[in-house]
């Protein structure tokens, strides 16, 4: 090659976007998760760059809809990261641990649960980690809160969030309710 360095084109930004979901129906739920989104921001390498709303959603469990069972908070955090999926797992999982997640029965009520939902598209299955979360496509627990922080975003292998959550037929509503109109008067 003749003339000058030329520079070549670069991605100056390390690491990858992500999308976590959380939920907690036990204890001070509220509490739980704004405390939980501080401590997944003041892990090294995890920044959350923006939280949805919250939404309570009645409890699923394997045989359906539990509405015996106490009611979930959920909301997404759209983060940024450069720890590789697992890292960013054991991260995860420690803060899971930090708030007293205790994990026995399956879909068991719990006071903080966090699910990496989706890391920069990737598709990836092994023992301990599946992208994007296997159960994403048909939760409007999930969905609705992620179109909060990315009206746009996209499942992989599933498509545009929005028509996913069109189709989604669990119940989800703002929290506090009287927040649903988005706090006009
Ligand atoms: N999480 C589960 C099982 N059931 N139900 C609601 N409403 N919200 C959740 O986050 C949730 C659930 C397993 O992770
Ligand atoms: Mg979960
Ligand atoms: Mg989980």
């Amino acid at each position: 090659m003749t003339g000058g360095v030329r520079p070549k084109p670069q991605r100056l930004r390390v690491g990858v976007p992500g999308v976590l979901a959380l939920g907690s129906n036990l204890g001070d739920r509220e509490a739980t998760i704004r405390a939980a989104l501080e401590a997944l921001d003041a892990v090294a390498g995890i920044r959350v760059e923006v939280v949805s709303a919250l939404y309570e959603t009645p409890a699923l469990k394997p045989a359906g809809v539990d509405h015996d069972a106490p009611a979930y908070l959920n909301a997404v955090a759209r983060i940024h990261t450069v720890l590789p999926p697992l890292a960013l797992l054991d991260a995860v999982n420690a803060v899971e641990n930090d708030f007293g997640r205790v994990r026995d029965e399956r879909w068991g009520d719990r006071t903080l649960d966090i699910d990496i939902v989706d890391l920069d598209g990737l598709v990836t299955s092994d023992d301990r980690l599946i992208l994007p979360h296997p159960r994403a496509a048909e939760r409007a627990f999930v969905l609705v809160p992620w179109l909060d922080v990315d009206p746009d975003a996209v499942l992989a292998g599933h498509g545009p969030v929005a028509a996913l959550a069109a189709r989604a037929t669990d119940v989800v509503t703002r929290y506090p309710a009287s927040q649903a109109d988005g706090g006009a008067s």
